[in-house]
Formats: C-alpha cells, sequence, structure tokens
C-alpha cells in the first residue's frame, strides 16, 4: 500500500465536518480528500482507501487501486454497488452508543403509541378531558433483525416490560412470527431479500391495530402499500424514521398520513469518534495485513 496516497471522503462535508477533526486529531498526517466531480482521473487512480456513506453513480468504476471501503454508518447498502471490484474489502461502523440512541427513540415511539398519546395530543388540541382506561403496556414487539440494533432494541423494550421476539431468516416464516406482533420494529439490513419485504402480505399478516417503527431502511416498506394498510385501519399507525426517498420530496404521500410519525433519519447517528476510531484501527488492520474489524460479508450485504 501507498502510505502517503489520500483516503476519499465521500460524505457531505458539513455533516462530515465532526469526522475529519476527529481523525485530524487523531491522525494528523493522513490526507482526506472530500469528492468532488472535479477529481481528476490521475487522483482517483490513487485512491486505496474510502471512507463515506454513498457511492456517486459509476464513481467506484473508477477507482482501480481501491481496496478498502469503510462505512462511516452501520448500514452499508448505499456502498455495496455492482461496479465495485471483487476483491475489494467492506467494513462498517459499530457503535454502541449509536444502537443505544436508536433503542431509544424505538421506546419513545412503542411507549408513545402504548400509552395512548396521540389519542390524548389530540383531545389537547380539542380541549377534550376524557379518561380512556388504561393498564401498564405489556403489548409483544417483534424486532425485525437481530444484529446490534435489534438486540439493543429488544433488550430496552424487555426492561420496559414488553414481551419481546427477535426475528432473523434464520427464525423461520416472516409471516407467522408477524401474526403474533402487536408492534414490529425494523432493524433489517438492506437486501435483495430484505427489500419491499414489508409490503401488503406483510400488513394483513400483523394482528389488525399493529404498529411499525421503521429505523432501518425504507426500501424495506412498500409505502403505497403501507399507506393502504393504515387507511383501511388494518395497521393503528407508523413512526417513520427512514423512507424510501430521502430526503422526502414535498409530494411525498407519507406527509398526510394522520397515524404517521415522520423523522428525518435521526434515530441516532454514529459518534465521529467512534467512527474516526475505528477507521484508523481498520486501516491499521489493513496496512499489515490483518483481518479488518466490524467486516461485511459483500455476499449477505451486512
Ligand atoms: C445508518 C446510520 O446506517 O445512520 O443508517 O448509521
Amino acid at each position: 500500500m501507498n502510505p502517503t496516497a489520500p483516503i476519499l471522503l465521500l460524505a457531505d462535508p458539513a455533516m462530515a465536518a465532526p469526522l475529519v477533526s476527529a481523525i485530524a486529531a487523531l491522525a494528523p498526517e493522513l490526507q482526506l480528500l472530500p469528492y468532488s466531480r472535479a477529481l481528476e482521473p490521475a487522483t482517483l487512480a490513487g485512491i486505496e482507501v474510502v471512507l463515506g456513506w454513498r457511492f456517486p453513480p459509476g464513481l467506484a468504476a473508477r477507482l482501480p487501486a481501491l481496496r478498502w471501503v469503510c462505512a462511516m454508518a452501520a448500514g452499508v447498502d448505499k456502498l455495496l454497488v455492482p461496479e465495485l471490484a471483487p476483491g475489494v474489502l467492506m467494513s462498517r461502523t459499530v457503535d454502541p452508543d449509536q444502537a443505544l440512541g436508536i433503542a431509544q427513540y424505538v421506546a419513545m415511539m412503542v411507549l408513545r403509541q402504548a400509552r395512548g398519546l396521540p389519542v390524548y395530543e389530540q383531545q389537547q388540541r380539542a380541549r377534550q378531558w376524557t379518561r380512556h382506561p388504561m393498564a401498564a403496556a405489556r403489548s409483544r414487539v417483534l424486532v425485525l433483525g437481530w444484529g446490534e440494533v435489534g438486540r439493543e432494541c429488544g433488550r430496552l423494550l424487555a426492561a420496559l416490560g414488553f414481551a419481546v421476539t427477535g426475528w432473523q431468516r434464520s427464525s423461520g416464516p416472516l409471516h407467522a412470527a408477524l401474526a403474533c406482533a402487536d408492534f414490529v420494529v425494523d432493524a433489517l439490513p438492506l437486501t435483495p431479500q430484505t427489500e419491499g419485504l414489508l409490503n401488503a402480505a406483510a400488513f394483513a399478516a400483523m394482528p389488525r391495530g399493529a404498529y411499525l417503527v421503521n429505523i432501518a431502511r425504507g426500501a424495506h416498506v412498500v409505502e403505497a402499500e403501507l399507506i393502504k394498510a393504515l387507511q383501511s385501519g388494518q395497521l393503528a399507525g407508523a413512526a417513520l424514521d427512514v423512507q424510501a426517498v430521502e430526503p422526502m420530496t414535498d409530494d411525498d404521500p407519507l406527509w398526510h398520513q394522520p397515524a404517521v410519525t415522520i423523522t428525518p433519519h435521526i434515530a441516532a447517528q454514529s459518534s465521529p469518534h467512534t467512527v474516526a476510531a475505528q477507521f484508523l484501527a481498520g486501516l491499521a488492520c489493513l496496512r499489515e495485513g490483518r483481518p479488518l474489524p466490524n467486516a461485511v460479508d459483500r455476499e449477505r450485504g451486512y
């Protein structure tokens, strides 16, 4: 490897600024090169390492010396582009604090629904002081995806008194599991097998009045079919931190669904210090020919 080759940074410069400072504090000698379309082919030809979130279309094919792609996020779906050469290694960020932050977001949304808050918010707007029967929330929660994030969501929800089951592809048929869930929390990676998994048939398999929380990827959900399930009352509501198109456009029909709570992919972000430390640890492994921490199996997609 060429120790002086710049690291290509694929991220919005404003969003990446804290990460750039964290890396500079730990490894001031490293040159981080923010991607721009004006970069010369000769510069791209020398790139061995990419740190980022998403490949601009066609870029991976223009990096003949590329050895390692390090995702500054938990998910790698936007980096797993078909033109990536077969031998290129990939790893991702695994940040326990991010997993906890996501679990807190999930707990907030599940509790909000389970304790009937949407009804009381509506009543407050109408100055209506009406009590409804309310017991401790002990609903059944199915967490789809049992990796670091899914397990942390499960741990926190179980501590709050919910009956939690984790589901992964080896657990058995999805629809049978959905049939026993008052809440479904999506924490799956996005792969060809999970894209569109939450569709009309999946919503129909859930008990009437179930609630969906998605902190994973918008492409898991067939949004037009979700809207139909909400409008028919099959689903009581959904909290969507991720959407099929991000940023959402003005005319996205999800904006108009009263039973949907939308947040802009903020459930939790990985800490720049953790990303910096894990990236530098990975770089040292790559240079010394040791196995990469948090390596991604490109075939599986996570
Ligand atoms: C993600 C992240 O993968 O924010 O969505 O880390």
